[in-house]
């Protein structure tokens, strides 16, 4: 990574993705997120509490996500409220990034983000670069009818790279929406739905757009916004976008009371209430050839953008922590439960070869005469010999020379016996052993590896990200 043009905070952001989605094929450095699905594969093998336990309940194994390097900001609001011209100030390129103007302009999703050099993605590959969307809103499925719950959604994604760095916008992925109307037949999919979707899954900040003219086409607007204070209330700011336009401060203030009831009348609808510092204040896009003194809330949103920026480093540091210490916990379990597999094949195949090995000789000893002389002959004992006094030692002379005679005494006939013995004693052993797996040595040394890599190597730059952090801070508080 080359950090020398990179904020703190952009480094450590960055650093924390890398830390997921690194592939090494040197297999030195291991993502979370292979790790992740190591693990998984693991657990399954070995059939782990973990994997029976989600096996009960039908769950599908965990899957680790990176942590987006971006603070992901969405905007929402009436068609034409300023939504599109407000990412396109806050990022400063030129070209302009967004299209503009009065008519309905935006009727997709449009992702605009910093990156190396100018690109565009849309349909699938546009999605695929937000693996949480992808997996949450492109493959889901009705479980009754078995139909994607949002068809054809991945037509309506498109993503901007842009190598701008103004303002914070490195680390800022905007989200621009279609604009709403209170016409349903303008889309081609259930808008609010996926911007509920999102809120939920994406987005770290939402801002809702509500402009002074639009007012007659704010019920769908004001509807989405009272659901979203419903469901994520700690990321919505609302907003009365092109403030410059109201003629008068006196109208400027009828707007916002007529917004503000409309708010809090849908939002207490749904049994809710409007957080305690709830307010709307008034933005519109700076132009220095308009001379008005009006209040403008747009630096305060870009103040407030820096401050999340904040929050996410350590959320995302946080989230790390969290993933690396239950991989650390479920790959020692792994290993503990690979052990105690191969401990109890061990013994249940031994004890079941041997009870075998005894059964089998005490019955042949019982009943068959051959054998019978053939033991006798072996360990050099005889009827005439056991009445002597010094059986022990002759006994213990003859066990010496076993190997010699044995060869002697077992012909062709009994060699055949003894191999047969020996591979029943085998099948046994294996099917005492049980069908409990254990890792082989591949997994084994992959497991080590991993688990070394976790142990040591992440938690020393666990370390030094969360060193780098508080120096950050302390950076910070002194300015
Ligand atoms: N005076 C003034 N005009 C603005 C402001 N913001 C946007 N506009 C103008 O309003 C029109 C609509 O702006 P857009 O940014 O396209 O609005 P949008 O919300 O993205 O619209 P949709 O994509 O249709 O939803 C454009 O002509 C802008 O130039 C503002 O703060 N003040
Ligand atoms: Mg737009």
């Amino acid at each position: 990574m080359d950090t020398a043009l990179l904020s703190k905070s952009e480094q450590i952001l960055a650093e924390v993705k890398e830390i997921y989605t690194v592939e090494d094929t040197e297999g030195i450095k291991y993502g979370l997120v292979k790790v992740g699905e190591f693990v998984n594969t693991l657990e399954e093998y070995l059939s782990t509490d973990r994997a029976r336990q989600r096996q009960k309940s039908s769950e599908p194994p965990p899957k680790i996500y990176p942590p987006s390097k971006f603070l992901t900001v969405m905007l929402i609001g009436n068609h034409s409220s300023g939504k599109s011209t407000f990412i396109n100030w806050y990022v400063g390129a030129t070209p302009e990034v967004q299209k503009v103007g009065e008519a309905a302009t935006t009727s997709a999703f449009h992702f605009v983000q910093h990156g190396k050099a100018r690109k565009s993605y849309d349909k699938e590959a546009a999605l695929e670069l937000y693996p949480v969307l992808y997996d949450k809103l492109f493959k889901r499925t009705n479980p009754k009818t078995g139909k994607k719950t949002f068809p054809d959604i991945e037509k309506y994604f498109y993503v901007e790279i842009v190598p701008e760095r103004n303002r914070s916008f490195p680390v800022v992925d905007f989200v621009d929406t279609p604009g709403m109307t209170d016409e349903k037949s303008d889309y081609h999919f259930e808008v609010e739905d996926v911007i509920l979707e999102m809120a939920q899954h994406k987005a770290d900040l939402i801002l809702v757009f509500l402009d002074p003219r639009g007012q007659a086409f704010c019920q769908r607007t004001i509807e989405t916004a009272a659901k979203l204070f419903q469901i994520v209330p700690e990321k919505v700011k609302v907003f009365l976008s092109r403030a410059d336009e109201c003629k008068s401060d006196n109208d400027l203030q009828q707007c916002l009371v007529q917004m503000s009831t409309a708010l809090t009348v849908k939002v207490t609808k749904l049994g809710h209430s409007l957080p305690t510092t709830f307010g709307i204040p008034a933005l519109y896009k700076p132009d220095p050839s308009n001379a008005t003194t009006r209040a403008n809330a747009i630096h305060a949103v870009c103040e407030d953008i820096d401050k999340q920026v904040d929050r996410k480093v350590q959320r995302n540091i946080e989230h790390f922590k969290t993933d690396h210490a239950l991989l650390v916990e479920r790959i020692k379990e792994i290993d503990a439960k690979d052990k105690q597999a191969g401990k109890a094949r061990l013994v249940n195949g031994l004890s079941s070869a041997l009870i075998f090995q005894v059964i089998l000789f005490t019955l042949l000893l019982a009943f068959t005469d051959l054998f019978k002389a053939q033991v006798q002959d072996l360990f050099g004992f005889h009827k005439d010999a056991c009445a002597a006094t010094d059986v022990p030692l002759q006994t213990m002379t003859s066990m010496a020379c076993f190997l010699f005679k044995f060869s002697a005494v077992v012909g062709a006939t009994n060699l055949f016996y003894t191999a047969a013995v020996g591979v029943l004693t085998l099948v046994i052993f294996r099917f005492a052993a049980g069908n409990q797996k254990v890792l082989n040595a591949d997994q084994r040394k992959k497991l080590r590896n991993v688990q070394q890599y976790l142990e040591k190597t992440l938690a020393e730059r666990k370390g030094t990200i969360i060193e780098d952090l508080r120096s950050e801070s302390v950076n910070t508080d002194d300015r």
